[in-house]
């Protein structure tokens, strides 16, 4: 199927048969919640100035990092929109140290990086909300910050909305990625893609440049023989791109494939990256194997890797299985 413009996400989670089951109903209720608020959120960020809305907030998140209004703003909004569903468990914020317990009492939990990019929100470039979705392990336990504790393979969803020229989402239940764009007439999103794949090569990088020199040897080693072009051991010329918001620039891999890094690098030799594992590096690379492509910390697949810190980094190199297999190989 392709370009059925008329299935609105309502209907597609009503009719849709990942592996063959039905989206259970409590899912279908968070999904709902997740993306009306992500349209919200859609018409605050298109209004910018206008409504007060750019610039810092003059508070640090847990991360330690500048808090922008903006992403306040979208934290506080998704934790509103999500509060009374009744399948969730709990919530946990890439802007909150800890979790936050919830009005509902069922056995889904809701992770999300509220606004993704944040360093792009004053100068207008694409920005984007990350969530992923597991289920508690024990529903009937008191919510403690363990339960969150699951490796990506756990995801019961996982998705992304990116405020671009047009709003975008993309969406995996484990069988595949379909993409919606928002309608913002009838502020319904309209099923675009379905299905979403990753090319298995590519001649497309995205990799923050100027940290070159403080990069481990093997993706020193991949990036050098990008550059090297034609003339070099790749025997083709690369192209490069850096949006430095994540979430678009996953959406361009998922559109027209190539690799996106954020690779471990020298400065701080015990933090293992700067996307956080549970609220950027799971989600994505979850839609990304579900896309056909594949997602590694440089040695280990990303969604295998069993989490000790709701906050924990890690490296990521992820996108068309030619080059993500190769990046592996430098890495052995
Ligand atoms: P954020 O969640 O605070 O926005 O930080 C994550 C972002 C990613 O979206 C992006 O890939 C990266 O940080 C950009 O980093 P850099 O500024 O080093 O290019
Ligand atoms: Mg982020």
């Amino acid at each position: 199927m392709s370009n059925s413009h008329n299935i609105n996400f309502r209907r597609y989670l009503e009719t849709a048969k990942p592996k063959g089951s039905a989206v259970p109903a409590g899912l279908q209720e968070l999904l709902l919640a997740v993306v009306d608020t992500c349209s919200t959120l859609s018409h605050e960020v298109a209004q910018g100035a206008l409504i007060g809305l750019l610039g810092s907030a003059g508070t640090g998140n847990v991360q330690g990092e500048v808090q922008q209004k903006l992403d306040i703003i979208a934290n506080d909004l998704l934790i509103e929109g999500v509060q009374a569903c009744k399948s969730l468990a709990g919530l946990a914020s890439e802007e909150m140290e800890l979790p936050v317990p919830v009005q509902g009492s069922g056995d889904y939990l809701l992770l999300f990086d509220p606004l993704d990019g944040s360093s792009n929100i004053d100068v207008n470039v694409s920005i984007g909300t990350i969530f992923s979705v597991l289920k508690k392990q024990d529903p009937k336990a008191p919510l403690e910050t363990a339960d969150f504790l699951l490796s990506g393979r756990h995801q019961a969803a996982a998705g992304y909305v990116v405020y671009g020229p047009q709003t975008t989402m993309a969406l995996t239940l484990g069988d595949g990625v379909v993409m919606f764009t928002l309608n913002k007439v009838t502020d319904e999103f309209l099923l675009i893609k379905d299905p979403v794949t990753i090319s298995q090569s590519t001649k497309e990088f995205a990799i923050n440049m100027s940290n070159m020199r403080h990069w481990a040897d093997p993706v020193r080693r991949y990036v050098e023989e990008c550059l090297a072009g034609i003339s070099g051991t790749r025997g083709k010329d690369f192209n490069m791109r850096w949006i430095a918001s994540m979430v678009a620039d996953v959406h361009r891999v998922l559109s027209r494939g190539g690799v996106f890094m954020y690779p471990w690098d020298q400065r701080e030799p015990n933090k293992p990256g700067k996307l956080r594992l549970m609220y950027e590096a799971n989600p994505m690379s979850f839609l990304v194997e579900q896309a056909g492509g594949a997602s590694i910390n440089g040695t280990d697949l990303i969604m295998d890797l069993e989490p000790t810190d709701l906050h924990e980094r890690v490296s990521v190199m992820l996108g068309s299985k030619e080059e993500i297999d190769r990046l592996q190989l430098y890495h052995a």
